[in-house]
């Protein structure tokens, strides 16, 4: 059954450059406290849904071209909720709730951690602060990064697809890779995502294979007011 579903959003939502990744709800709820729970059955069907560096040019920029009559407030954001909401379209017999990764609720808690979502799911390696035994940091607080094997931090966690109706109690769980090893590098990945986000160092910790052209990097370092003029929109 997974296996059938995966299938489909993979074939759907590869080619705008996005990567799906399955897990049971019970996996992502068992590391994290009671509050930050999803609200089903721990064998439920779940997946990760991720941006990769390509979903600028066949995601978003197609989706803004034939969007361009009709008011658009974020781009990107309606871009991943156009598409990850389309899917429903093609499992017309299947409940599919979809939640973004900026959704929050009434308590301001994220409605998921993407990030805890990625590690579990094996789609990127979730660093935290407790991943280095040596910790320079004292008081201050530090949070924690996901690194993609293939991509480093050039991607996005955008959200959540869950089938209620789907239970997958022999799904089997891929560790994700563990691709920033060494102690050192793991302190210096912490240390430029926490310190230096803004000039984009952390997201080259690893060799990638792909990361976002000087036009994609441009736009995301663009305040958003000033992004349509990027997408040759006027505002
Ligand atoms: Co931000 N941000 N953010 N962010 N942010 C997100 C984390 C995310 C995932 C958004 C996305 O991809 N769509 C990305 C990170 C991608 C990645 O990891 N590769 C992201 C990014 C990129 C950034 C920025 C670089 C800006 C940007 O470009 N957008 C900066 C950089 C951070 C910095 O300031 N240096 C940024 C900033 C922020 C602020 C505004 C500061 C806040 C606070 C950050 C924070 O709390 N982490 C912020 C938020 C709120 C978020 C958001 C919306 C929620 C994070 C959150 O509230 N976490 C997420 C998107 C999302 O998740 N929906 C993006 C709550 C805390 C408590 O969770 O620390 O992970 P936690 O703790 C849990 C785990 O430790 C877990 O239990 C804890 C909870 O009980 N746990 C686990 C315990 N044990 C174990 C064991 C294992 C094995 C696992 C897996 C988990």
């Amino acid at each position: 059954m997974e296996e059938r579903v995966a299938e489909r959003l993979h074939g759907a939502l590869g080619p705008l450059g996005f990567e799906v990744h399955a897990f049971k709800v019970g996996w992502y709820n068992a590391v994290l406290q009671p509050a930050f729970h999803l609200p089903y059955p721990d064998d439920t069907l779940a997946f990760v849904v991720l941006s990769t560096p390509s979903m600028f040019d066949k995601a978003l920029k197609p989706f803004v071209n034939k969007e361009r009559l009709k008011i658009i407030r974020d781009p990107v954001d309606q871009c991943v909720s156009h598409h990850l909401s389309s899917v429903k379209e093609i499992f017309p017999d299947q409940k599919v709730d979809v939640i973004f990764d900026y959704e929050i609720l009434p308590s301001r808690r994220p409605k998921f951690l993407a990030q805890t979502a990625a590690h579990v799911a094996g789609a990127a390696y979730y660093y935290q602060r407790k991943d280095v035994k040596l910790d320079p940091w004292g008081e201050k607080k530090i949070f924690g990064v996901c690194i993609h094997p293939k991509y480093g931090g050039w991607f996005a966690i955008r959200g959540l697809l869950l089938f209620p109706d789907v239970q997958v109690p022999f799904l089997e769980q891929s560790a994700p890779v563990d691709c920033v090893s060494t102690e050192e590098k793991r302190t210096e990945l912490l240390e430029l995502f926490n310190f230096h986000w803004q000039d984009g160092r952390y997201r080259d910790i690893i060799e990638v294979k792909e990361r976002y052209s000087e036009e994609q990097k441009t736009y995301f370092s663009t305040p958003p007011a000033e992004r349509f003029r990027l997408l040759g929109l006027t505002r």
